[in-house]
């Protein structure tokens, strides 16, 4: 699979950098092809070179928009070697093999940032280049592609440390970057195209147009495949709000995918009510209770089918989006009640690894945050152990709040969300949101348990959670102080475990 480069065509608009590449190609005894102005370049080197016009028998024309392209030219980069006909034809229709391809593409950018009127910034649109670039790269198995002045390094540091050869792994390496090079020249020229966002308020692709974005004065859109994750059985269109409680709504039940008949209830991409029961109609009917003032106005969502009773329940309260596997035909009838009220079924699609936002001028990816704290990962670190119920809570509570946002703590108990403090600036905050929401909802939080999305940096969290009534705490661990929690705990039969793993959520 290492080959030697033996000819090579380049064709640059920016001869900056080239020469020492000329130079260690003539040196090697490569045959060099070129058009106009960088064949003029070339030769005052002193280097000879052939102009593409003898390989095509054809002047450039057309003010020079077609140069390159000619099946003499694409042919002898696009042959696959291995390939009898291939080989065969080359010959026939005397083919000059081309091994290598250097192309520098018209500056469309940089025409376009100077302010050049329409038609120049046409002219720039390099078709030729393009082509041999994409022909090169689709053909690396055979060919070396360098798409751009950035890789003349890569190149020069291939062929010399082998002798003017190269592997495999490298030409597809070379093809990797071409194809960066191609499909970014490709988005620039849309994006001038594009004038007022045309193609973005049109939404001619997969885009959605949203009545509105957060508020009404911002204009929105969806950009994604809605329809393979969920089918629309009533009620009106969503909005950006919703599809982002939608978003963290079946982000949180597919933590619970494999638990008993599980209801949760989101509001501002949060739960403020969830429980396991044997039944789905009580775990609404709990999960509602967590906090039946929130609940007004929420996402509803299912890990199981929604029967008739369920349907009754849910029926008398105010919320925007319903959302399950299934439904009883019943239970759609009586929920399709309300107008506007939206009723999903969601289907079993996988969600993206792979979580993008916007950041200052650019953007963040990260992975999604798949790890689901198990049994397995709870390393107990106090002298009471938690009980079997307290673990089943504690594993509970954590998968809450590792989809509630930071700050946040969680209290659980009996497979029920008690009450959680969320988005706060500190942790202790948070506890005391947690401890005033189940106070005001009538919640005994004695034996409850508490869940924390990030380690304690000092005692006070624990000291006020069993001030509370809590008796287990689950919680990454890993504070320079986690010492204090502990022997606060120890003191205090409050069992904690650590998880290792920080669950941040902003
Ligand atoms: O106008 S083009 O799209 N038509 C072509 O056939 C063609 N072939 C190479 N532009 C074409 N090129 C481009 O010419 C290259 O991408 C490079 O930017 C430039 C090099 O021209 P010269 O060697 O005459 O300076």
């Amino acid at each position: 699979t290492t080959k030697t480069i033996t000819s090579a065509l380049i064709s640059v608009f920016s001869k900056e950098g080239l020469e020492p590449i000329v130079r260690k190609l003539h040196e090697q005894n490569v045959t060099i092809y070129s058009t106009g102005g960088t064949e003029e370049f070339i030769l005052k080197l002193g280097i000879p070179v052939v102009p593409v016009e003898d390989v095509t028998s054809y002047p450039s024309i057309l003010g020079g928009r077609v140069k390159t392209l000619h099946p003499k030219i694409f042919g002898g980069i696009l042959n696959r070697q291995d390939n009898e006909t291939d080989v065969r034809q080359m010959h026939e229709y005397e083919i000059p093999q081309i091994d290598l391809v250097i192309v520098d593409l018209y500056p469309f950018e940089k025409t376009v940032a100077s302010g050049a009127n329409e038609a120049d910034i046409i002219e720039k649109i390099d078709i030729g280049g393009i082509s041999l670039i994409r022909a090169a790269a689709k053909n690396f198995k055979d060919t070396n592609i360098v798409a751009s002045v950035n890789e003349y390094a890569t190149l020069l540091n291939f062929i010399s440390t082998q002798n003017g050869a190269t592997s495999l792994e490298q030409r597809r390496f070379l093809a990797t970057k071409a194809f960066h090079v191609s499909s970014h020249y490709d988005t620039a020229i849309f994006n001038y195209f594009n004038t007022n966002d045309t193609y973005f308020k049109t939404s001619i692709d997969n885009g959605q147009v949203l009545r509105y974005g957060e508020n009404p004065h911002q204009k929105g859109f969806f950009f994604g495949e809605f329809d393979k994750m969920f089918t629309k059985l009533h009620g009106k269109e969503l909005s950006y709000n919703n599809l982002l409680d939608v978003d963290a709504a079946v982000n949180l039940i597919l933590e619970f995918k494999e638990n008993e008949p599980t209801f949760a209830i989101l509001k501002h991409n949060n739960a403020c009510g969830l429980a396991t029961r044997s039944n789905m109609k009580d775990a609404y009917v709990t999960a509602l209770a967590c906090d039946p003032t929130s609940a007004f106005g929420g996402v509803l969502i299912a890990n199981g089918n929604i029967d008739l009773a369920t349907a009754n329940e849910i029926n008398s309260l105010f919320c925007e989006v319903v959302i399950a596997p299934s439904y009883d035909a019943s239970a759609i009838a009586i929920l399709s009640e309300k107008k506007n009220r939206i009723i999903l079924v969601q289907h079993d699609v996988e969600l993206p690894n792979r979580q993008v936002r916007t950041c200052l001028n650019g953007y963040l990816i990260q992975d999604r945050n798949t790890v689901t704290d198990a049994k397995s990962d709870l390393k107990v670190v106090t002298t009471v152990a938690p009980t079997n119920q307290e673990i089943d809570d504690l594993l509970f509570a954590s998968k809450i709040c590792k989809n509630t946002k930071s700050n946040t703590i969680v209290f659980a108990k009996n497979n029920t969300l008690v009450a959680s403090g969320t988005g706060q600036t500190s942790r202790v905050d948070a506890l005391k949101q947690a401890i005033e929401k189940a106070s005001t909802f009538g919640f005994d939080l004695k034996g409850a348990v508490m869940a924390s999305d990030a380690f304690f940096p000092f005692p006070d969290c624990v000291e006020i959670a069993h001030k509370a009534g809590i008796t287990a705490v689950i919680q990454p661990g890993g504070s320079i102080k986690d010492d204090l929690s502990i022997t606060f705990c120890n003191e205090n039969k409050v069992a904690m475990v650590f998880t290792g793993t920080r669950h941040f959520k902003h």
